[in-house]
């Protein structure tokens, strides 16, 4: 009777292992990311930062999920971009333009920032499709 249990015990105990690792398997998640492959457009838009680090460009784009984002970017000193929520750090050498493509996978609000001047390049809205 009591190997019984502990075999019960077991079997549960690998079911709710099993499930986990569905769930929470990089893999998986990356797989429910990828569903999303045809871009529905590009949409570009061109910022720059001229040498005060003032900007010119959208403070906020509201974009729809799908679309991807080709983002130009001209900044007179030399900078780091970063777009929160997307993880991505790009590198802006001082008066080259830098082109970036961001497939919009992720609905929400993301900022973008200018690290070394701690500045707000723009704002991300995405809407969920
Ligand atoms: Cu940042």
């Amino acid at each position: 009777m009591q190997r019984l249990i502990w075999g019960v015990i077991i079997l549960v105990v690998v079911a709710v292992l099993a499930g986990l690792w569905a769930i929470l398997n990089p893999a998986m998640q990356k797989a429910a990311v990828n569903q999303m492959t045809e871009p529905a457009g590009v949409v570009e838009t061109v910022w720059s930062v001229n040498a005060q680090g003032q900007v010119d460009g959208p403070p906020v784009l509201t974009l729809q999920q799908g679309q991807v984002l080709r983002m130009e970017v001209t900044s007179a000193q030399s900078e780091e971009l970063h777009v929160h929520g997307y993880d991505l750090l790009e590198s802006l050498p001082a008066g080259e333009t830098v082109t970036v493509d961001i497939f919009l996978v992720h609905s929400g609000r993301f900022e973008v920032e200018l690290h070394k001047q701690h500045k707000q390049l723009t704002v991300l809205e995405v809407t969920p499709k």
